[in-house]
């Protein structure tokens, strides 16, 4: 039968993230040894492919593997003939230009004749294009932040999460280009087959990633608040409401998700909302 070829990065941050969500959508990897370059699944027609993120681009447009497990960041950089089919929701950050922290900013007219240091420069051009600025772009591979510190750059485009790096090293933050997360990219020529397996996988990745953003809720709430509770907790279809033992009560489950729970919480407990439980869900299927 066939098999989806699926790449994901050998090691460095994306790695550990990739292999834990294949893991979660169910996939039993064998042999997911660093070390190989391949490693097989036991329970689904897929087989993975350890590379260096940045390869990952052109062996999907080569065909070599049929989808990869990668930051938009490098798929947008590297300009290859390959689609974004999904976002995976993780290793988020943003592209942004910074310049050392003392320095006065206005805007981006700042980096007129300036020389800005990046492994982005296909980016980084688009952008200066985009915003008619006349900057030289010197490209380095890995510690950026280092080159306006050194004399080497005005200035840096590199990718930032914390914004840690950027401050131990003097620098600020001035414009974001981009933002960021691991995405799956594919070849827009998959076979039939292929895209079949591939929307399976999609399917599974849309299920954990959801399931991981809601909350099983479960509350006690005096019968006549069925009603107003349940137009604030609307669930999936509507919630499941069962009669308590004592008269006059009743059990409310529902599903809500994570970043509007605490805002609901207090209209909850005005309308008489008690005993309230926030439970995990593993798996979440609309
Ligand atoms: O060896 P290989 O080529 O496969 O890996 P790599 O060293 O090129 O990539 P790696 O593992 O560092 O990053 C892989 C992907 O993770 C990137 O392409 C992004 O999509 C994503 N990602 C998310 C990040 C960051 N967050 C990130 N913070 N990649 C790099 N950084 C670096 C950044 O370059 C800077 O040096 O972390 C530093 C900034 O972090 P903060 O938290 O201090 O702001
Ligand atoms: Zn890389």
């Amino acid at each position: 039968m066939n098999k989806l070829k699926i790449a994901i990065q050998k090691s460095g941050r994306l790695h550990d993230e990739s292999v834990k969500l294949l893991k979660e959508c169910g996939l039993a990897i064998v042999n997911g040894n660093k070390q190989k370059l391949r490693a097989q699944v036991q329970n689904f027609p897929a087989e993975l492919l350890f590379l260096r993120d940045d390869d990952i681009p052109q062996y999907v447009a080569d065909k070599v593997v049929d989808v990869g497990m990668v930051g938009e960041n490098v798929v947008l950089e590297k300009k290859k003939m390959v689609e974004v089919v999904h976002n995976l929701g993780f290793a988020r950050c943003r592209l942004s230009l910074a310049i050392s922290s003392h320095l006065d900013y206005d805007d981006i007219s700042y980096f007129h004749g300036k020389k800005i240091a990046t492994s982005y420069p296909n980016i980084l051009a688009d952008y200066l294009n985009q915003n008619q600025v006349e900057a030289e772009i010197h490209e380095i591979n890995g510690s950026v932040e280092i080159a306006p510190g050194i004399g080497l750059a005005d200035g840096i485009c590199d990718l930032v999460s914390t914004g840690s790096t950027l401050f131990s090293n003097g620098l600020k933050e001035v414009d974001t280009i981009l933002r960021s997360e691991a995405v799956l990219a594919s070849s827009p020529q998959l076979s039939a087959s292929s895209k079949e397996i591939l929307d399976k996988l999609i399917f599974r990745i849309k299920a954990v990633n959801e399931a991981k953003v809601n909350k099983y809720l479960l509350l006690n709430a005096p019968t006549e608040a069925v009603k107003e509770i349940s137009a604030i907790l609307p669930g999936m279809k509507s919630p499941t409401v069962l009669p308590l033992h004592t008269p006059g009560w009743s059990s409310i489950h529902s599903v809500v998700n994570e970043n509007q729970f605490w805002g609901k919480i207090d209209e909850l407990k005005a309308l008489g909302a008690q005993g309230i439980l926030v439970v995990p869900i593993e798996k979440m299927i609309r």
